[in-house]
């Protein structure tokens, strides 16, 4: 990308390393990009010397990194001639699919857990007028028949099973080396379907000039561009909701909770691939309680400037124990990826803020009692 030319989003900026062609019709929004900030008080007041990075990626166009899934997979979609896409969501995948789905003028099909995802992202989903199918059920569930009707109907699936989703989603790696000028040391993600901790992991390895097991596309020799562009790769650690844990438990989990509802996952669809991850990494998964979560969300909304939604919170709130406890050592660099907006889910957000709002009559005398009784 040249200095004088617009930012057309990541598969133009990464093209050669992405499955497309000069001629592929390139669905987009203007994704990725996003800003990495270096945190100034929370490591302060850890008493902690350690660069902690939190890559936000809430400020992609729907507000969540699915955004760098679906521009490619969308593209892809659209190239082999699809008519409509299908997942199962949490939310955000079911507010990115339907997002780039009317930017392509297909049909998006969602379906959702019903009444268990945040109100931003049910919003979106609609107002972009996806087809939206509430289940009596949780995502599991949604998944388990999103793949059954795949086979029945003339429908793509864009949920991370789709491997052009992680193609998309390896981009976040390639940002971040481009800009710390080589990998961090440890990298931090909340862990649902284990698609994005993945997408990571191929990054890091494609920068590195290394293939990995957990790539679909390499399996042994891939057919991009592998040409390194620095030595190293970063321990990668996964944290889960506590509730929602099945990378701690060791098995897939039946009837997942956590007021992260993003993250409220038992069947995680990238299983193998994540074990791989943790291996070839020589990284480690964690879980976090949802007040440890929702503690977190609030340092960084309240010590930082910056609003993540519950799920994002987990990566932080994990990395901060272990920055704690020394597991992830002082001199070392760390990224948490913040996955989601915290406009996504006003609700938790409101409730979890237990000064009531001030009210006054419409008077200077009153206004300025209110602040000098708050200074
Ligand atoms: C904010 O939208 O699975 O481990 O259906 O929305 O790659 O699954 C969302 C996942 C983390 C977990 N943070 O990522 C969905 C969905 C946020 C998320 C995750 C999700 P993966």
């Amino acid at each position: 990308m040249s200095d004088n030319k617009r930012y057309t989003g990541l598969i133009d900026r990464y093209r050669n390393r992405l499955p497309v062609t000069d001629a592929t019709r390139l669905i987009s929004l203007g994704e990725g990009n996003t800003p990495l900030v270096k945190l100034e008080n929370i490591p302060a007041e850890l008493g902690k010397a350690v660069d902690l990075y939190i890559k936000y990626e809430g400020l992609n166009p729907t507000g969540s990194f699915k955004d760098r899934g679906m521009t490619m997979a969308v593209t892809q979609a659209v190239a082999e001639g699809s008519k409509a896409i299908i997942c199962a969501s949490t939310g955000n995948t079911s507010a990115a699919a339907a997002a780039y789905a009317a930017r392509a003028g297909i049909t998006a099909f969602v379906l959702i857990p019903e009444g268990k995802i945040a109100l931003g992202k049910l919003a979106q989903a609609m107002i972009h007028g996806a087809v939206v199918i509430q289940i009596r059920g949780n995502f599991d569930a949604g998944m388990a028949l999103v793949k059954e009707v795949a086979d029945h109907a003339p429908v793509t699936i864009v949920n991370s099973i789709n491997p052009y989703r992680l193609q998309g989603q390896k981009t976040a790696a390639f940002e971040i080396v481009d800009e710390l000028g080589k990998a961090p040391d440890f990298h931090c993600l909340p862990v649902g379907n284990a698609g994005n901790i993945t997408a990571h992991w191929i990054g890091y390895s494609e920068y590195a000039g290394q293939s990995t097991a957990a790539c679909a596309f390499c399996e042994g020799s891939c057919k991009f561009e592998h040409a390194a562009v620095t030595a190293g790769r970063p321990t990668m650690v996964g944290y889960q909701a506590a509730g929602s844990a099945p990378f701690m438990r060791g098995e897939m989990v039946d009837n997942p909770e956590t007021i992260a509802t993003a993250i409220r996952i038992g069947h995680p669809q990238s299983w193998d691939r994540a074990w791989s991850v943790q291996k070839e990494s020589g990284g480690w998964f964690d879980e976090c309680t949802d007040e440890e979560i929702l503690a977190a969300q609030k340092l960084l909304t309240s010590r930082e400037g910056i609003f993540c939604e519950p799920a994002s919170a987990t990566s932080v709130a994990g990395a901060l124990r272990d920055i704690r406890s020394g597991k992830i050592p002082e001199g070392s660099s760390v990224v948490c990826t913040l996955t989601g907006h915290g406009l996504k889910d006003p609700d938790t957000a409101i409730s979890q803020c237990d000064d009531e709002l001030l009210t006054v009559d419409a008077e200077l005398s009153a206004v300025k009692d209110a602040i000098l009784s708050n200074m």
